[in-house]
């Protein structure tokens, strides 16, 4: 071989056929995630990208929403072996794997950026249980990361679940998160991001969620005046790959895959520190009269009345397993929180 490597690199045609022999293995994967390019879940991706391309033959191509159809379509076309990765969020895989709903109980996540990332590094619900259940529907679960303090962006001012009375509120397709906003006194509307901007455009929706880079980036602010902190849950994503695709991979590559994994999500925490004030910077200054207000202790309690019958219902809904999968939850919630 270091003979032939010689004799080829002596001639233009064969450094060409060198080139040629040496990506004989190299792939382009497919990527397909629920946000821009520009939003968390795009930079997630791009580092994920740079370090596979740094440190493998292989080629990431990208697929930004839109590009590819909505959350639901991407997870189909991973499970189908079409892309090789998505980032798809709990919030649309709950009618897949139900257990996913346990990160819309509300009030059961940290406010604490610094716990949380703690918390998605070493739980083993996450860690250890999660991977289990994504295995079942074809997946390898590569990580779970936050996305930021999700807040009410509503047309009229929320203090109080009663101002959530006949309030038709958008909610990512989940079970538990129509739960959810049932018990906090709205009428929950489940759907698809891309009818959201024209549901509240049009008054068919007077609410949604989400953290505040989304808010800002999708001008959310447009299309509602109010913005509510309730402190009720902070949105969480997952990334993983087609499950069959993985099993084939080297063990080079597979390391390289979970190399990059962990990269990128030291990444993505670093790249969030401040993100929420700077977009509601931001959107203050696109829209000065957009009202914002933080719920005070005494606010809140209502609404972390309500979460226990949501917690309830999600027993109820997922069984042994869920219940397990909370429990580990809020066992490695503790450990980090000492
Ligand atoms: O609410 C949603 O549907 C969207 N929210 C975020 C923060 N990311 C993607 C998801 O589609």
């Amino acid at each position: 071989m270091r003979n032939l490597k010689r004799i080829l690199t002596g001639t233009a045609a064969g450094v060409a056929l060198m080139a040629s022999m040496g990506a004989a293995n190299a792939e382009t994967w497919r990527y397909a995630f629920e946000e821009a390019i520009t939003d968390v879940q795009g930079v997630y991706a791009t580092k994920f990208k740079e370090e596979v391309e740094a440190n493998t033959d292989h080629t990431i191509q990208l697929f930004p929403y839109g590009t590819l159809g909505e959350s639901a379509d991407i997870m189909e076309q991973t499970q189908a072996g079409i892309l090789q990765f998505v980032d798809q969020s709990p919030g649309f895989t709950g009618s897949l794997i139900p257990e996913a709903q346990v990160f819309f109980v509300p009030y059961l996540l940290p406010s604490d950026s610094k716990e949380l990332a703690e918390f998605f590094r070493t739980s083993k619900a996450i860690n250890d249980m999660f991977p289990k259940l994504y295995a079942e529907q074809g997946l390898e679960l590569l990580t779970m990361f936050p996305e930021g303090e999700v807040v009410m962006t509503t047309k009229e001012e929320v203090t109080e679940p009663a101002d959530l009375n006949e309030v038709k509120f958008r909610v990512m397709t989940n079970p538990l998160l129509v739960e959810s906003y049932q018990a906090f006194g709205a009428t929950p509307t489940p759907l698809p991001w891309g009818e959201t901007y024209g549901g509240l455009q049009t008054n068919i929706i007077q609410g949604q969620e989400n953290p505040m880079f989304w808010v800002e980036s999708t001008k959310m602010y447009e299309v509602t005046d109010h913005i509510t902190f309730t402190g009720h849950n902070n949105f969480t994503t997952a990334v993983m790959a087609n499950k069959d695709f993985y099993d084939g991979l080297s063990d080079a590559d597979k390391k390289a895959i979970q190399d990059a994994t962990d990269v990128a999500f030291e990444h993505i925490v670093d790249y969030q520190k401040g993100l929420t004030d700077s977009s509601l910077e931001k959107i203050k200054e696109e829209k000065p009269s957009m009202n914002v207000k933080v719920l005070s202790k005494e606010e809140r309690k209502p609404f972390k009345e309500a979460a226990k019958q949501v917690e309830e219902r999600f027993i109820e809904m997922t069984g042994e397993s869920g219940k397990e999968i909370l429990d580990q939850m809020k066992a490695d919630l503790e450990a980090v929180s000492e």
